[in-house]
């Protein structure tokens, strides 16, 4: 039985804010809840079909550890069918979803070597830049991995796409995201301006359910997140910004404790969510390790977002004019008041 307006009970009052978790992430997606000022028929299919690629690579992510326990050995499995490794396979699965609708004319990504143009259709708007699957030394020690995207807009009327088009800064991502597979599967996802929110996997149904509405990271964190064993090829302002942060002054909110998984999408994450600082800096000949198309730009994109800074300690990784399509950069997320102090110690203020 449906309720029209006149046979409510006189009592009922609509809620006033109603929350909006547990929705779907398509119908999110669908409703422009995402808060893409110009959103399309086009731009909502890309954004669905990154989403369908989640789902699919979530599920072989979870048999990740199957291949050796059912006998297959080495490169080969039972049937003498060689098996793919888990990135090959994200890789792969990304091609050929984002190469169906013709949305998405080119992609870069970690795992090519060269820009993969998907659709010559003048129509095909968009660009995707990804690292398919993120972390890829925890998959063997089942430790949390993750899938990082961006989007950017083709420029209009061009038809196909040149490595070129995707030198542009990280500002002008349309949007950014990424999956992590953790202890649930959940996505992550922001157009900029409509805010950060999260969605939890529920393998059972199939559906990413909206789990964090409008994620906001805190001004300070109490944790920070570097690989210290390279620490004897840090510059002297990284090793001392890295000593500060450990000196026992209670009064100061110091020492930090240490957070390091090695996965940028978990520590990242981490990071996002409970506050502090990421920081993967250069060593001392100036060169850092993550990938500022793929890795770098769509973290920088969601922690500005969601209130935070990105740094390469010295300036805003959203302002750099890529050089390559896997060009490296040092790189800082954190809370705003955290990078700030890791940028004075970069430029020798501290
Ligand atoms: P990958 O893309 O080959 O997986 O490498 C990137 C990973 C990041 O997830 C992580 O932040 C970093 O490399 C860890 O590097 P290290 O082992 O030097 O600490
Ligand atoms: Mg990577």
């Amino acid at each position: 039985m449906s309720l029209s307006s006149d046979h409510q009970h006189p009592s009922w009052r609509p809620p006033e804010s109603p929350s909006r978790i547990g929705i779907t992430l398509e119908t999110y997606i669908l409703e422009g809840m995402l808060g893409f000022p110009a959103a399309t028929g086009a731009f909502t299919s890309l954004l669905n079909q990154l989403v369908l690629t989640a789902k699919l690579v979530t599920s072989k992510v979870r048999r990740a550890g199957l291949a050796n326990v059912l006998g297959y050995t080495g490169q080969t499995n039972v049937q003498g069918e060689s098996v793919q490794k888990l990135d090959e396979v994200a890789n792969e699965t990304l091609l050929s979803v984002l190469g169906r609708q013709g949305h998405c004319a080119a992609m870069v990504s970690e795992e090519l070597g060269d820009m993969r143009v998907l659709s010559s259709d003048p129509r095909a708007k968009y660009l995707v830049v990804v690292d398919p699957l993120d972390g890829s030394s925890n998959i063997d020690v089942n430790i949390s991995i993750g899938t990082i995207f961006g989007v950017l807009r083709k420029e209009e009327s061009k038809a196909g796409a040149e490595p070129s088009d995707f030198l542009r800064p990280g500002r002008d991502l349309l949007a950014a995201g990424y999956v992590l597979y953790g202890s649930s599967t959940l996505l992550v996802i922001t157009t900029g301006l409509g805010g950060v929110h999260g969605f939890t996997y529920d393998p059972t149904v199939g559906e990413f359910f909206l789990s964090h509405e409008d994620i906001r990271i805190p001004e300070h964190g109490a944790t920070y997140s570097i690989n210290e064993g390279h620490s004897a090829r840090w510059p002297e302002s990284v090793r001392r910004w890295n000593a500060w942060i450990k000196e026992d002054a209670k009064p100061e909110g110091r020492p930090y404790g240490a957070r390091y998984v090695g996965s940028l999408v978990a520590d990242a994450h981490r990071t996002l969510l409970k506050g502090g600082i990421f920081a993967y800096p250069a060593d001392r000949s100036g060169q850092g390790k993550l990938r500022l198309l793929y890795e770098a730009n769509p973290f920088a994109f969601i922690f500005e977002a969601a209130g935070g800074k990105a740094s390469t300690g010295i300036e805003r990784v959203l302002d750099l004019t890529p050089r390559s399509l896997h060009e490296r950069v040092p790189l800082v997320l954190g809370s705003p008041r955290d990078v700030d102090d890791f940028e004075q110690f970069m430029r020798g203020e501290r």
